[in-house]
């Protein structure tokens, strides 16, 4: 069997690092996927002090669904998280950077730490809060290797790479991959994720995007479906056969990256979403 997780020697290193400068951390920015603020949450907060202060940075919210978002921000407000839905591309951290300047400590910089799985945009939020393009951004995850400090006024920010769970279900690193924060080549084939996908998107009434996207009905099996979808992009094979591994890499490529329209997995107080899964 192949493996069902992605935690490459660089997770571990940087969750060791993270480990040996909790005690000097004032404040966390926890970074989460808007489309999934359960599911992308970061599996090692508790390596900072129990009291620490946590802000939310929901990012992506606008490949997210926004009513939805409205409903995890006051949620998440209501479990006193500070949340932020975000187009972190767009800025818009005007508010956050008031509200930081008010918790610098009197006699010296404040010490953030922007954690979180990997790809969600930890990495454009720094740069978007120091104000000029500091560290690596990627759309793979796996971009930042280690951690780094950042100058910003009044603040030092610390980037760390993208960490998950090696314990989690594997099912749960499986819909991680489709949001583009693990390596679906790694755990498994893109015609298996794609299929699984598929199924998943039809079952929660989420296939309009790609009907619009790419005018492919929800109809006949998921491996039916990706042929559609391989014919409509024209991922064939000589002798005209499907590609599916190629059409099922472009499908979750699509999905992740918004694509096939604004979509959110899950709402608050959802079953664990990969529970949906076989
Ligand atoms: N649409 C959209 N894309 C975003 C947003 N934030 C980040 N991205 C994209 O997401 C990708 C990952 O951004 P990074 O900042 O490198 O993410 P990271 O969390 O630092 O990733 P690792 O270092 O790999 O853990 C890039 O392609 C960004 O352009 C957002 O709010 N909206
Ligand atoms: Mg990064």
């Amino acid at each position: 069997m192949g493996r069902t997780v992605w935690f490459p020697g660089h997770m571990a290193k940087g969750k060791r690092q993270l480990e040996a400068l909790a005690a000097n951390i004032d404040l966390i920015l926890e970074v989460r996927d808007a489309r999934a603020p359960n599911l992308s949450s970061s599996p090692f907060l508790h390596i900072f002090a129990p009291k620490i202060q946590i802000w939310t940075i929901l990012s992506k919210a606008d490949l997210a669904d926004p009513q939805i978002t409205k409903i995890w921000t006051d949620h998440l407000k209501s479990k006193k998280l500070p949340t932020w839905p975000l187009d972190l591309r767009k800025g818009g951290l005007s508010q956050i950077r008031k509200e930081l300047k008010e918790k610098k400590p009197a006699f010296r910089d404040l010490r953030m730490a922007v954690v979180g799985i990997p790809n969600v945009g930890k990495s454009m939020l720094i740069n978007q809060l120091v104000g000029r393009k500091a560290a690596p951004v990627g759309g793979i995850p796996g971009i930042t290797k280690g951690v780094s400090w950042f100058r910003g006024e009044g603040f030092l920010l610390v980037d760390s790479p993208g960490i998950l769970d090696p314990h989690s279900d594997a099912r749960a690193h499986r819909i991680i991959s489709w949001i583009g924060s693990s390596r679906g080549q790694v755990i498994g084939n893109w015609e298996e994720h794609a299929k699984e996908c598929i199924s998943f998107l039809i079952t929660k009434n989420l296939w309009q995007g790609v009907e619009s996207a790419w005018g492919i009905k929800p109809e006949g099996t998921p491996a039916e479906i990706l042929g559609s979808v391989g014919k409509r992009l024209g991922k064939l094979l000589p002798g005209g056969v499907v590609d599916v591994e190629s059409a099922g890499r472009v499908f979750i490529d699509a999905f992740a990256t918004g694509r096939l329209g604004r979509m959110s997995l899950e709402s608050p107080g959802d079953p664990p979403l990969w529970e949906s899964l076989r």
